[in-house]
Parts: C-alpha cells; sequence; structure tokens
C-alpha cells in the first residue's frame, strides 16, 4: 500500500492543525489599505487553527521588494516553521510594477528552495485597486486566509518527509 502523506490532514483534532507551528509574516507596507487585511486574514486563520499568538511574528517591509530580504532573514533564524509574504503590486504607469513583482516573486521562491524552510507567496499583482481589493476580503475572498492554510499545510507536509 502506497503512504500518503497530506499536511492537511489532522490527526489531533483536540489541538488545531497550525498548534505548535511558528510563522513568521512578512507584510509591505505600500498599498496596505489591502496589505493590512490580508494580514488580518493570515493571522485570523492561523488562530482558528490553533496557532498561539506569541508564535506568531510579523515584519513589516517598505514594498514588495523588500520582502525576499526580510523573509530569508526570517528563514535562516531556524525560529520557523513557514514564512508567509503578503504584498500588493498594482499596475502602475510604468514598468515597475512588472520589476517588482518580478523581484519579489523570483526573490521569495529563492528564498524557501535555498533556506529549505517553506515561504509562502502571496504578492497580489493585479490591474487595478478594485481588482486588489476584491481579494483582500472581498469578492474574491481573502487571499491572507488562504496564504495560512498554505503555510499550515506545507509545515506539516514537510515535517513527515525523512
Ligand atoms: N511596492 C509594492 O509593494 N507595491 C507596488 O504596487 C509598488 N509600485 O507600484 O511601485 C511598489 N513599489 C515599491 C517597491 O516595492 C520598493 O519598496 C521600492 O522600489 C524600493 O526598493
Amino acid at each position: 500500500m502506497p503512504r500518503v502523506h497530506d499536511g492537511a490532514a489532522n490527526p489531533d483534532p483536540e489541538h488545531g492543525p497550525a498548534s505548535g507551528l511558528r510563522f513568521a509574516v512578512v507584510v509591505s507596507k505600500f498599498n496596505d489599505f489591502v496589505t493590512s487585511k490580508l494580514l488580518d486574514g493570515c493571522i485570523d486563520h492561523l488562530e482558528e487553527n490553533g496557532a498561539d499568538s506569541d508564535e506568531i511574528d510579523i515584519y513589516w517591509v517598505p514594498g514588495a521588494f523588500e520582502i525576499p530580504i526580510a523573509a530569508q532573514k526570517c528563514a535562516q533564524t531556524g525560529r520557523f516553521d513557514a514564512v508567509i509574504c503578503l504584498g500588493a503590486v498594482i499596475l502602475g504607469e510604468t514598468d515597475h510594477y512588472r520589476l517588482v513583482v518580478d523581484g519579489a516573486t523570483q526573490g521569495i521562491a529563492r528564498v524557501g528552495l535555498d533556506t529549505g524552510v517553506p515561504v509562502i507567496f502571496e504578492v497580489l499583482a493585479t490591474q487595478t485597486v478594485a481588482l486588489a481589493m476584491a481579494r483582500a476580503g472581498g469578492s474574491a475572498g481573502n487571499k491572507g486566509e488562504e496564504a495560512a492554510q498554505a503555510a499550515i499545510e506545507i509545515a506539516r507536509l514537510l515535517a513527515t518527509i525523512e
């Protein structure tokens, strides 16, 4: 029989699946009217799933481009089971948008692979403010919650791989 591993399974229903896990959340101040809502959704979901609020550290960075360097330092401490990255890049009139999105995306991916600590990518990249707001607790849900769920699942899954 194959052995099936799924970080979403919770063998200890008395405690939530996030209990005992430590999280860093790196969140950008740029477009904070969006990112603060992602952060609220993320923290609520972690705590609803049993995370201890004393085991969550939140790091505010200036913009999405600075997320990777802060995420890298968090991961390198060895103190966290997952690092969650939250940002919002909204299309402007210049190519800066694409450069910021690409820098954040590639940097965040690299941190996870270089350190072995799961790093969750939830940097919204949208054409309009309305599209970003829809994903930050509006009609399209809250991507911060999804980021929290992904962090719980991948942290638990990695712990099963030996
Ligand atoms: N940073 C964001 O997080 N979102 C944006 O939409 C954005 N735009 O459009 O410029 C943005 N720029 C700042 C960037 O992340 C850096 O903070 C800045 O370039 C300094 O390194």
